[in-house]
């Protein structure tokens, strides 16, 4: 092998982007989402990066591979995956109970292969997608991801009213907890991003009110939007069957109403609304339990929580062999995550939904190439070699710095909530 394409450097950089006071049922976004870039250079100089959500436990993590990454060849995915593997224990690696996932082996792998496919597209002067088999679209769509939004705490801090601020940027620095204001967030957001399904994060209020919201929503919008809800698991078998029949023939599909594999088998038979996951059926581990039991009827894969592209592929195919469909979970992220769910997107044979993003709520970007731009809704897929984004080293530096400064080390939406609400605690169920 020539020493050439075998990787010299790996760059772990921590960032911190400003987000907004987004609820959810954890509690509250803090003023800064954590991020992490990581870079990989070749020996003949070829760079390679991918994005990761941020904490200082992933991070370290990272450091403590980066001799089992240097000196590696990055077309040999399969042999790094197994030194990753050898190196990180899986034991006590758990997702947690969060909307989110925190096991570190998935998010290092999905770090290192991102970085790899970036620097072998560059070598093969192919895009990513063209790696996982090529494209199936030209155009990926997304779905508006609504939010109840509070001020007090949370992403306040960073964030002064523009009071020119117009359309979505303003409709981004307004409270939304009532129904119409949510309607108004829906509307705002749809208008400048031409976004044609729409998701409501619940697991905030009663779910009454978030019914309520939702019903809201189809009256604006009428039977040709899709609808989505999302409580995160925070209610009970009971509350789920109960406000889930309000919903029958509205939503598209009600994602994650209960915890855990049974309960949703046991509200799914209830239902006629197909039930989604992003937090019951999180790792090929899961699948049997899922088959068995019949815990959903779509998963939402995310390379950054399934272990990167290739293993969403394998996913994707599992998902079409025991007729589950398939889309796309989001966390707050920047435009190098986006590119690659872009690729994702449009290498995987049947996209039966518009995927997640939180991207509309972000204001800062990392990449040189600017913010993606969407198009009714969707993100056309980048042709340039490897991911076909660069990073803007100069705005790298800035959120780098603001990674120090904000002194944060992991989410923890449930300290941001005790701000505004002094001893709010979260609650796994909580109806
Ligand atoms: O960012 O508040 C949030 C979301 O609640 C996120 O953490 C979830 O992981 O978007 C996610 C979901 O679909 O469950
Ligand atoms: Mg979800």
């Amino acid at each position: 092998m020539k020493k050439g394409l075998t990787i010299k450097e790996m760059h772990i950089t921590p960032i911190a982007i400003k987000d907004p006071p987004l609820l959810n049922a954890a509690g509250l976004h803090a003023p800064y989402a954590l991020r992490t870039i990581i870079e990989l250079v070749t020996h003949d100089g070829i760079s390679g990066i991918s994005e990761i959500p941020g904490s200082k436990v992933v991070n370290d993590s990272l450091e403590t591979v980066v001799d089992t990454v240097t000196g590696t060849d990055p077309f040999h995915l399969n042999k790094i995956m197994e030194l990753l593997k050898n190196r990180i224990s899986a034991e006590s690696d758990q997702r947690g109970i969060q909307p989110w996932d925190k096991r570190r082996l998935v998010h290092i792998f999905s770090a290192i292969e991102v970085a790899c496919l970036d620097i072998t597209g560059k070598v093969c002067e192919r895009p990513v997608v063209d790696l996982l088999g090529g494209k199936h679209r030209d155009r990926v769509p997304f779905a508006a991801y609504l939010f109840y939004k509070r001020e007090g705490a949370g992403g306040t801090l960073g964030f002064s009213k523009d009071p020119d601020a117009e359309g979505w940027a303003a409709a981004r620095q307004e409270q939304a907890l009532e129904p119409d204001e949510i309607v108004r967030q829906a509307e705002v957001m749809c208008r400048e991003y031409g976004f044609q399904s729409i998701k409501l994060k619940g697991g905030v209020y009663h779910p009454e009110n978030e019914v309520e919201a939702v019903l809201a929503l189809r009256k604006a919008f009428g039977p040709e939007i899709p609808l989505r809800l999302d409580p995160n698991a925070l209610w009970n078998p009971d509350t789920a069957v109960g406000y889930g029949k309000k919903m029958e023939g509205v939503l598209e599909y009600l994602e994650d109403p209960v915890r855990g594999q049974e309960n949703m088998a046991r509200v799914r038979k209830a239902l006629k609304t197909p039930l989604a996951t992003n937090m019951c059926t999180t790792s090929f581990e899961d699948i049997p339990g899922s088959i068995r039991l019949g815990s959903e009827d779509i998963i939402l894969c995310d390379h950054h929580f399934w272990g990167g592209l290739r293993s969403c592929m394998q996913l994707a195919r599992l998902a079409n062999t025991f007729g589950r469909g398939l889309s796309m979970h989001s966390n707050s992220h920047l435009g190098i995550s986006l590119a690659a769910m872009v690729h994702l997107g449009a290498a995987i044979p049947q996209l039966d939904y518009a995927l997640d993003t939180h991207y509309p709520w972000q204001s800062e970007e990392v990449i040189a190439e600017g913010p993606f731009t969407f198009e009714d809704g969707s993100v056309a897929v980048p042709d340039g070699p490897g991911l076909g984004v660069t990073l803007d080293r100069k705005a790298l530096g800035v959120l780098h710095e603001q990674y120090h400064e904000c002194c944060l080390t992991e989410r923890d939406d449930e300290i941001e909530m005790q701000k505004i609400q002094p001893g709010w605690t979260f609650l796994p169920v909580r109806w």
